[in-house]
């Protein structure tokens, strides 16, 4: 069987989550590690891996798999041990649930909130030249894509869409905390693909300064304290930290917070 090549960046949140699947089934990886800020997914090399210009794509056995979620259950049932899909039908459509939720809508609105409130940031400080700005911008192949990244660097916190996400975020915790009152892991009994895909959406809110908002459900600060105990963690996210990442969010988060907490508290 040909090694496993997995295309990602450190940060990205659907590379994390490619990652610690890789780590909690001990598999070996090779690393193709591209910097999104340069603009690394753009090259002509690159389009010919992915033409969306998007990380992660795993290459396995001469095929290449795009999309996180494709690739997390393809890993799982070429390499069922341990499983991270549930024996049970009906936890496994829970997990199945999860995973559509957060291709359908979390996802999106994840970059929403990390742009508006941090990545601006490190964007206009990186292309502070107009037409190094465009230049990058003109380079993003889906004009949806193009046209909400502007759209983020221009209005930050006064964005529209922030309000939406938050709103989205604000209803993910309320049912995340009502999951995890029911047996400790979101798919029930069992630490799931759905745990895994979830963390590093959590995780970047903690890093964005935002854990006040789940003050109310301790059963989510102790679900994210026994993910950061598996196997996977550590290798999977924790050793990729990109640490000017962690503190960029970390003080700009701070900056935002109380911008942020008047739109959650107007939700
Ligand atoms: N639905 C895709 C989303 C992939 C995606 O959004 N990747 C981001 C990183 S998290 C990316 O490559 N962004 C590059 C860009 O927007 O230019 C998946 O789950 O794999």
């Amino acid at each position: 069987m040909l090694k496993l090549k997995l295309f990602h960046n450190d940060m990205s949140v659907c590379a994390q989550k490619v990652r610690m699947v890789l780590a909690y089934k001990n598999l070996e990886w090779e690393s193709v590690h591209l910097n999104l800020r340069a603009g690394d997914q753009f090259k002509p090399e690159f389009k010919q891996v992915n033409p969306k210009g998007m990380v992660p794509v795993l290459q396995h056995n001469g095929a290449t798999i795009t999309e996180s979620t494709a690739i997390i259950e393809y890993l799982d049932e070429v390499f069922p041990d341990p499983a991270l899909m549930p024996a049970n039908p009906l936890e496994r459509a829970i997990v199945r649930n999860w995973m559509i939720r957060l291709d359908a809508s979390l996802h999106e609105n994840i970059a929403v909130i990390s742009f508006c409130v941090a990545f601006r940031h490190q964007m206009l400080e990186r292309y502070a030249d107009q037409d190094a700005l465009e230049g990058f911008l003109n380079n993003i192949p889906d004009p949806a894509r193009a046209s909400n990244m502007r759209e983020f660097l221009l209005n930050g916190l006064d964005s529209p869409r922030l309000r939406q996400s938050l709103y989205v975020y604000n209803k993910l915790l309320q049912d995340m905390d009502h999951a995890l009152s029911h047996g400790g892991w979101l798919a029930g009994a069992h630490l799931s693909l759905a745990d895994f895909s979830l963390l590093p959406y959590l995780e970047r809110l903690q890093q964005l300064q935002m854990a006040e908002w789940w003050h109310e459900y301790p059963g989510i600060d102790a679900w994210l304290l026994r993910m950061t105990e598996t196997a996977g963690y550590r290798q999977g996210m924790l050793d990729w930290h990109n640490h000017s990442y962690i503190q960029l969010m970390g003080q700009k988060g701070q900056e935002a917070w109380p911008t942020v907490k008047a739109l959650i508290d107007d939700l």
